[in-house]
């Protein structure tokens, strides 16, 4: 088994060292960005086996994902490390210039990511016209549609399990300009919240 080097296959295989810029090269339809965090004493970081879930039902549908874990990239992250993940985004959105990602999901977004979260979505702003989505524990939280909207200012987030609501994303994104979300499980920032969404066929 490779090293896990920050970057990973959809389904979550690791990608060897130095190899990883042959992975960006061949694009990606969708980016899915792990935060990093700061690790509790003793804790340890593993593949983000929620984003590892939604690679998963996109690729079920054709859509080629990617996934960038920055809790590898930066192992020992302290909230001080904010302009280190700022460029870490930049850097690697700037070898797609030429053929960006339609949609980006940032999370899980939890209260310990939600800095890095916001952090990752201004630097995505900066680099690419993307979409871009948000999900994990903290987006079924009641007040999550002002921070969605004022703090994080992402284009949606998607409350519970995000296997349907980030394919049904993806067709909304696909084949439209317009970003409208009457998808269970996504809300718009600002607007109505949704109930968790939960996958049935697991
Ligand atoms: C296993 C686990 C871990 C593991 C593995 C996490 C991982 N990398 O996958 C480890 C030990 C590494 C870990 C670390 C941490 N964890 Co933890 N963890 C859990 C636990 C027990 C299960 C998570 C899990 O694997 N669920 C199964 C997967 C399939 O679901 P999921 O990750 O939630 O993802 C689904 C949805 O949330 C959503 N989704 C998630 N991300 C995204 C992104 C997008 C774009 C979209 C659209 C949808 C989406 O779709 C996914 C598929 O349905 C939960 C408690 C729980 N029952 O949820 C706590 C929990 C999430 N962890 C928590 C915390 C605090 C942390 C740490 C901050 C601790 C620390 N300081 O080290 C870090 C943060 C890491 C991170 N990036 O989330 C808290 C968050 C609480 C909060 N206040 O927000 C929880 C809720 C536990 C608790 N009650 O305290 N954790």
């Amino acid at each position: 088994m490779p090293r896990h080097t920050g970057f990973l296959k959809a389904g979550g295989q690791p990608v060897a060292p130095g190899r990883s810029r042959t992975l960006v090269s061949e694009g990606c339809d969708v980016l899915l960005i792990n935060p990093p965090y700061p690790r509790r004493f003793g804790g340890g970081i593993v593949p983000p086996i929620g984003l590892c879930y939604l690679a998963a039902a996109l690729r079920r549908i054709g859509v080629v994902p990617q996934i960038l874990d920055l809790a590898v990239a930066l192992p020992e992250y302290r909230f001080a490390d904010g302009e280190k993940t700022v460029q870490l985004v930049r850097t690697y959105l700037r070898r797609y210039r030429r053929n960006p990602p339609k949609l980006i999901g940032v999370g899980p977004v939890v209260t310990a990511t939600l800095r890095a979260v916001r952090q990752i979505v201004t630097a995505c702003r900066t680099e690419v016209a993307s979409k871009v989505i948000v999900g994990g524990p903290l987006c079924s939280v009641p007040g999550i549609s002002a921070v969605a909207r004022d703090y994080l200012g992402v284009d949606a987030y998607v409350a519970g399990d995000g296997e349907s609501p980030i394919s049904e994303v993806w067709k909304v994104v696909a084949s439209s300009t317009d970003f409208v979300a009457d998808i269970p499980g996504v809300g718009l920032p600002g607007g109505k919240e949704p109930p968790p969404h939960r996958e049935l066929d697991l």
